[in-house]
């Protein structure tokens, strides 16, 4: 018989010897395996035998290794971190989490929306921000997105929603993006959805990392103090590396550079030690200065602007482990916006007020069991104790006969289990809002009737660069709807109560007569524009956390190459070497320098600026290389800076990359433009809407 542990090399001694001390492969339950690469067989080429239980289970598990994929959401990257109250408020709430100097630990989830758990990181999407915060009171969920208001007004259209947005029902396209017939015919049809689509239509929607967008709670909430009095909150993250989002080519373009962009970029920055942080805000208001909004504050498709409630930094949220188990922890990871503490409440948002419907069912749905919450990444820290008992997946061994209440076990020397507490959650017991109390009516209230207003407000608030990629977005995605031809004009139609404007260069770059405007049902006011909404007004002048590719190439001047490696790490930014090998290239002193990078697969979209250090001969070398044409062109059209030795200019003329503010030598200029984008070019390069 032939033995193909010894003869392959591949059996259960060579292994062991492999992973040196290694314990024991076992069977679930224990027992050792002695013998991983083969089936258990009658006769050397005959049929497998039933009795091989170590086969059987192996095979059984990995059959069942699979869980349903959020129904939204389903693409997510997970870390762990803390996040350290930094005010006191405790005139505002009383929440542990929140008294001065605490220190909670949380795990966060960032996702896309629409796009399946196998999809790319950078389509045009809606991010997903859901903070957990392990807090000594329970469990706290803030499951929040990176914009800060919503498409519908009641949770009764979400299934509409996101059936329309998801890949079309019977072909099954497109995965992960909204330029789609389904998803413009429904919006085209819910006007309420018109202020989310001016923030989904803007490049926040592109987030240039995680660790570089704000994030929100939505909704209004309440913060409840000692004394019971309630104040109404919105919730804000401010990133400490500020906003930064790409552009709508570069995007596209890093679908095919890296599926993983985003995902790979916050492990990396964790590894490294480059903690993102982001700082929690808070908007307080109360019921009077609510009464005096020409909205609805219980509405979510409405926000406060910054100009008129400012935010207060409440503290500080620093992400600072990456999982151990993808699946385990970032999969398994259970978010509720019913898990909420002593000194936060609800509002009568009625998106909300469904939310806290849906997300147990969820959880029941995808993870099997009502005992989801004993999954550890769920599990609460503090001490948990209750009168709920069995259930599929029971994994706590509670003692004694204590499982139901009132009882007088411990009047006969047993354990008779936890108690209630006039510290414990209670909801508060106040008007505030409208409709707090009256009629069952399924109606939507008049003060939600406004559906354009704080569209236009968006839209007025950005700069003009901004706007024409709004416009642009509309355009792109209104032109990838294919026979349902009543749809754009009728969006169209919904933008002239926006903008006039907007509407026309959409109308325009569709090639279609501007249509009739739409009744709206409330007539829109112009509000005030807020600064706070448009990322370019925003946008810090840092190189901090981002990522300088270097292009060289054999003869590349050595010194001129380590002063920029140089220059670039003291920004706190990653310089990472690329050439056409990998296994690198020899530079002018001799030497050779490894690349992090191949050219081929390390095109510039994947980068924040741009170098690239080249000798003559070097040069003439890569004006025959596409990519690394590319690399330059790709560069000079994402509005990159780009920092150029002398005899790299070849190159750059090929590539069409004209003298500019962002086009620079190598110097102290370099790292200065290295910090911005040059978005005065775009003209130059691509004709937007
Ligand atoms: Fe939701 C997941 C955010 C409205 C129903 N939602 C989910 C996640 C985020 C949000 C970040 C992913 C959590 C994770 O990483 O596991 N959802 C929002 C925001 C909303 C919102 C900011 C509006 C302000 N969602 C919303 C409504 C409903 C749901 C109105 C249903 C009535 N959401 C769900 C869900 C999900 C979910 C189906 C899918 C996976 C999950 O819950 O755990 O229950």
């Amino acid at each position: 018989m032939t033995d193909f542990k010894t003869s392959t090399g591949n059996g259960g001694e060579t292994h062991q010897q492999a992973s040196g001390d290694a314990a024991v492969l076992t069977t679930n339950h224990g027992v050792p395996v002695s013998d991983n690469q083969n089936s258990l067989r009658s006769g050397e080429r005959g049929p497998t035998l039933l009795e091989d239980f170590v086969l059987r289970e192996k095979i059984f598990h990995f059959d069942h290794e699979r869980i349903p994929e959020r129904i939204v959401h389903a693409r997510g990257s997970g870390a762990h971190g803390v996040f350290e109250a930094t005010d006191d408020i405790s005139d505002l709430s009383k929440a542990a989490v929140f008294t001065k100097g605490e220190k909670t630990e949380v795990f966060v989830r960032f996702s896309t929306v629409a796009g399946g758990a196998g999809s790319v990181d950078t389509p045009r999407d809606v991010r997903g921000f859901a903070v957990k915060f392990y807090t000594r009171e329970g469990n706290w969920d803030l499951v929040g997105n990176n914009i800060p208001v919503f498409f519908i007004q009641d949770a009764i259209k979400f299934p509409d929603l996101v059936h329309a947005v998801k890949m079309e029902a019977d072909r099954a396209y497109p995965q992960a993006g909204s330029a789609h017939d389904t998803f413009w015919d429904w919006a085209s049809l819910m006007p309420e959805s018109t202020h989310m689509l001016m923030w989904a239509m803007s490049d926040r929607t592109l987030p240039r990392s995680l660790r570089m967008m704000e994030g929100f709670g939505v909704h209004t909430f309440k913060l409840v103090n000692a004394e019971g009095k309630a104040s109404f909150v919105k919730f804000h993250w401010k990133p400490r590396l500020g906003i930064q989002s790409t552009i709508w080519d570069e995007a596209l373009k890093l679908q095919a550079a890296d599926n993983d962009y985003h995902r790979r970029d916050l492990w990396e920055s964790i590894d490294t030690g480059a903690f993102p942080q982001w700082d929690l805000g808070i908007q307080v208001f109360d019921q009077a200065f609510a009464d005096a909004q020409p909205y609805d504050v219980l509405d979510a498709t409405k926000l406060i602007p910054e100009e008129v409630v400012p935010v207060r930094i409440i503290g500080t949220m620093t992400l600072n482990r990456n999982v151990d188990n993808f699946f385990a922890e970032t999969e398994q990871v259970a978010f509720l916006p019913t898990n909420i503490v002593p000194g936060v409440d609800f509002s009568n948002d009625p998106l909300l007020q469904g939310r806290l419907f849906s997300y147990l069912d969820t959880q029941k749905s995808r993870l099997g069991t009502t005992n989801f919450h004993q999954i550890p990444v769920n599990a609460p820290r503090c001490p948990m104790h209750n009168f709920q008992r069995d259930g599929m997946m029971q994994t706590q061994v509670p003692k004694g006969r204590a499982n139901y209440e009132p009882n007088s076990l411990a009047a006969h020397g047993e354990e008779g289990g936890p108690r209630e507490s006039q510290a414990g959650f209670a909801t508060v017991n106040a008007a505030t809002g409208p409709n707090e109390q009256g009629d069952k009516l399924r109606i939507r209230a008049e003060t939600f009737a406004d559906h354009f207003s704080q569209a236009r407000l968006f839209y007025r608030s950005q700069d003009a660069h901004e706007q024409a990629h709004i416009a642009s977005s509309f355009v792109f995605e209104l032109s990838k709807v294919g026979v349902l031809e009543q749809v754009p004009p009728r969006m169209v139609a919904n933008l002239r109560n926006v903008d006039e404007d907007l509407a026309k260069r959409v109308a325009d770059g569709l090639g279609i007569d501007l249509p009739e405007k739409a009744k709206a049902a409330r007539e829109p006011v112009d509000m005030a524009p807020s600064d706070a909404l448009s990322i370019h007004k925003n946008m810090k002048s840092t190189l901090e956390g981002r990522s300088v590719g270097i292009l060289i190439a054999d003869g590349t001047d050595a010194a001129e190459l380590d002063a920029v490696i140089k220059a670039v790490e003291a920004e706190k930014a990653r310089a990472i070497i690329v050439a056409p090998k990998v296994g690198g290239a020899k530079l002018s002193d001799g030497t050779m320098r490894k690349a992090d990078g191949q050219l081929a697969g390390s095109p510039s979209q994947i980068f924040d600026a741009v170098a690239i250090i080249l000798s003559d001969a070097g040069c003439k070398m890569l004006l025959k290389e596409a990519a690394a044409v590319q690399f330059a062109m790709d560069a000079f059209g994402h509005l990159k800076a780009i920092g150029a030795s002398a005899a790299a200019k070849p190159l750059l003329d090929k590539a069409g990359a004209e003298p500019d503010a962002g086009v620079t030598d190598l110097g102290k200029a370099f790292i200065a433009a290295a910090k911005h984008r040059f978005y005065d070019r775009e003209p130059n390069v691509r004709m937007l809407a």
